[in-house]
């Protein structure tokens, strides 16, 4: 005898934040929709969203603290593992020195607001050099060039993909991820409605994924050799001369000679893209008139990831579609993180990895240095580890390595729903409570829109008894941190940071929208819990930069310097006959988590190893047979499976699972050198028989 609800709520998965409606009866989530009111998804909702219930009813998922004993897992009261974690962490940094505790903040961190709140409070009082994240293994050639070219890392333009009548997409398949660092819900309509309008999509990826099979044209690119296509695309640009540069830019001069050697011809011996087809590309990229070039993963995680994210920079730029309608834009949300002086612009190279001398970038260093950081001994080394939803076992290149540096490690902490690859080798885990126990603001991806909106959903479910938020668990650790390293007498001098950690997260949000830039009041969205539309995207140079002197850097130093030295490696074309390994994801997963809910999972394998049928000949491999796929630093056995889709040379393995680990062929050594950001795509890799069969 249970009412039936429909609660208003949101989904925190995914960049796209869908707006959803959650039929909840007997406390349970019965039903879950799109909703259709919601002026960003507009009704949207993929398969992943049904799968927020089963996370709900998982008996695996953990409900209270657990310590990690000799006979297995045992349950501690929230009293006890707090003073357990405070105690040995504040241990290990006493005696090995601050920056003997790491810290990884895992992707779902950056969908969870109560964390990117409150998760400093506890995290900064640790003041280690060694802060890790998912960014150097995603996003950190995006954010280092955005802050070089833009004057803080997080202006990234957004391509305004219900404008433009051009859309040029490279290593991004946004019908399986749904977009990222462009936050839109509902691709499929959007990229049919542009091609209604006479528009076209053209892709580039060594794939031919679900995004290019409904795109224009696809072309084969060889992986890791954007930045020579990229580069070409400019030079025939900057060449021929007819399209006219944004306003308030400086150093196109000095890009068009850096980039004089990529001639179409010499590109395409290095990419696989013929010469005609970049000459043609270039020519109608600059003549449409309104034109997005955009790249995600496949041109981030890759050896050249800094440089091929500053060339696209420099496409828009230079055919003047940044700053445009239907071009690339800066948001304008309404927490303003950037504009309200939030989240700080970034800093480059203030400090090195001890091992290997990896440039730190806003305070953090490329993951692909941790494993080392634990294993090389000496002064500084990582004796213990806080985690925070995250599972770089099966993330980060190396995995395995990273795997046996954990086990050695002093102590560990997590805070995870989850007992996962990585969580596994904690001492204690602190389970947060779900995403449906707690009200969500999206303070990173309305940032990313395509559109401006602002919702606030509360939660779709009470909390239960004993349950904490993830920002409840960092401000009670934060506590009795400070209170344990005798830190209160400057914890109360610091009045802002006492009062600020005492407001809850929607408290700090009302605050944020009142001051920023649209004046909303939290009151106003709990009114309207499908959110509010605050309209396209609009021209908002210069006084969006935040650069010194307002004006666009195209031409940074370090890119430039970083082009020159590179030059010669990037036109060079790869062995013949090697193989390149890239990674992929699909509609129905998310990461490394969700893999176990047979609603995602039922149907066809997903985890084959994609190879074109010329490379299973030239080896002799059958289609379907297990095969072993070998890189410098591991090898993993999996059944191959032939596909046309896949361009000769290249082969794919799906990331984030667990029987078949990708990141156990990915190297901790193979880095875009500028960024230190991991080259988790394009990894030369050996594919034979599995001797295990
Ligand atoms: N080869 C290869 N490797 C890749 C990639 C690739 O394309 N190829 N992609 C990379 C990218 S882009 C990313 S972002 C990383 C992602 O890799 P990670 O940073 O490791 O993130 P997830 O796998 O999403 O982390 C999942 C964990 O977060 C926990 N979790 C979920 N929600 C919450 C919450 O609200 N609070 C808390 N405390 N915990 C929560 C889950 O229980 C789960 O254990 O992987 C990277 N690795
Ligand atoms: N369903 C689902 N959605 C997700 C996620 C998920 O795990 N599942 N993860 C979320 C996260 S954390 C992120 S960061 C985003 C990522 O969003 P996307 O970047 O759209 O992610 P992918 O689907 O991995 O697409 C990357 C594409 O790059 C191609 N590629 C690989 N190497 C190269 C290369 O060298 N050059 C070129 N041109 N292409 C290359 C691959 O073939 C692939 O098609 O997705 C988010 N959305
Ligand atoms: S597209 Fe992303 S945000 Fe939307 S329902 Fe699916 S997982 Fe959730
Ligand atoms: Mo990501």
């Amino acid at each position: 005898m249970s009412a039936t609800r429909t609660v208003h709520g949101a989904c925190n998965l995914c960049e796209a934040i869908c707006g959803l409606r959650f039929t909840v009866e007997g406390g349970r989530i019965t039903a879950v929709k799109g909703d259709p009111d919601d002026p960003l998804s507009r009704g949207h909702i993929c398969p992943k969203a049904l799968a927020l219930g089963d996370i709900q009813e998982d008996p695996a998922r953990l409900r209270g603290p657990v310590r990690r004993t000799a006979e297995g897992w045992q349950d501690i009261s929230w009293d006890e593992a707090y003073d357990l974690v405070v105690a040995k962490l504040l241990a290990t940094s006493r005696r090995y020195g601050r920056d003997a505790v790491a810290v990884y903040l895992g992707n779902p961190s950056v969908h969870n607001y109560g964390i990117l709140t409150h998760g400093r409070h506890f995290l900064g009082q640790l003041r280690t050099r060694n802060r890790y994240s998912a960014t150097s293994v995603d996003q950190l050639p995006h954010q280092l060039v955005a802050h070089w070219l833009y004057g803080h890392q997080l202006l990234i333009p957004i391509p305004d993909i219900d404008n433009t009548s051009y859309f040029l997409v490279l290593g991004a398949n946004p019908l399986a991820s749904n977009g990222s660092l462009m936050t839109v819900p509902d691709v499929r309509r959007r990229l049919a409605d542009l091609r209604a309008r006479g528009g076209k999509l053209v892709v580039f990826d060594p794939r031919r994924t679900e995004t290019a099979a409904i795109a224009d044209e696809h072309h084969f690119v060889r992986p890791g050799t954007d930045a020579a296509l990229l580069f070409a695309l400019l030079h025939c640009v900057l060449a021929d001369g007819p399209a006219t540069p944004t306003a308030g830019v400086d150093g196109l001069d000095a890009v068009r000679d850096a980039v004089a050697g990529f001639t179409p011809e010499r590109a395409a011996a290095v990419t696989g893209v013929e010469a005609g087809v970049i000459r043609r590309v270039a020519s109608e990229f600059a003549g449409a008139g309104a034109a997005a070039c955009y790249g995600r993963i496949g041109v981030s995680i890759q050896r050249f990831g800094a440089l091929s994210q500053w060339a696209i920079q420099l496409l828009n730029l230079a055919t003047g579609n940044l700053d445009r309608p239907g071009g690339t834009l800066f948001t304008r949300p309404a927490v303003d993180l950037v504009g309200g002086g939030l989240v700080g612009p970034g800093h480059y190279d203030r400090w090195r990895s001890r091992v290997r001398g990896l440039p730190e970038f806003a305070g953090e260093l490329p993951v692909a240095a941790l494993a080392e950081e634990m294993l090389t001994p000496g002064d500084g080394q990582v004796r213990a580890l806080v985690t925070v939803a995250g599972n770089p076992v099966l993330s980060t290149p190396n995995g395995a390595q990273l795997d046996r540096a954990l086990a050695g490690l002093d102590f560990m902490v997590a805070v995870d729903l989850y007992v996962n690859e990585t969580t596994r080798h904690a001492d204690v885990i602190l389970p947060p409570t779900t995403a449906l126990e707690h009200d969500h603001y999206d303070l990173v991806f309305h940032a990313f829109a395509v559109r401006n909106t602002s919702r606030y959903s509360g939660a779709v479910l009470p909390k239960p008894d004993g349950a904490r938020h993830d920002w409840e668990i960092f401000t009670e650790l934060a506590r009795r941190y400070r209170r344990a390293s005798g830190g209160r007498r400057r914890w109360r001098a610091d009045l802002r940071r006492g009062l600020l950690m005492r407001l809850r997260p929607d408290q700090l949000i009302a605050l944020g929208l009142r001051t920023g830039p649209y004046r909303l009041r939290l009151r106003t969205l709990r009114k309207r819990p499908s959110g509010v539309d605050l309209g396209p995207l609009r021209p908002s140079l210069p006084a969006s930069l935040r650069t010194p002197d307002r004006r666009v850097h195209a031409a940074p130093p370090q890119l430039l310097a970083a082009l020159g030295e590179s030059t010669g490696e990037l036109l060079t074309a790869p062995p013949a006959g090697e193989l390149r390994l890239i990674g992929r994801r699909h509609l129905r997963s998310n990461n490394s988590w969700m893999h176990g809910f047979p609603r995602l999972t039922k149907g066809r394998p997903r985890h084959h190893l994609l190879m074109h049928p010329d490379d299973l000949a030239a080896r002799d491999l059958r289609d379907g047979e297990r095969v072993r796929v070998s890189s410098r630093v591991g090898h993993v056995d999996v059944e191959v499976e032939a596909s046309a889709d896949i361009m000769p040379g290249v082969v794919s393995l799906p990331h984030g699972w667990s029987h078949t680990r990708i990141n156990d062929l990915t190297d901790d050594a193979f880095l875009d050198a500028l960024s230190g950001n991991a080259a988790l795509n394009g990894v030369p890799v050996t594919v034979a028989h599995s001797p295990a069969d």
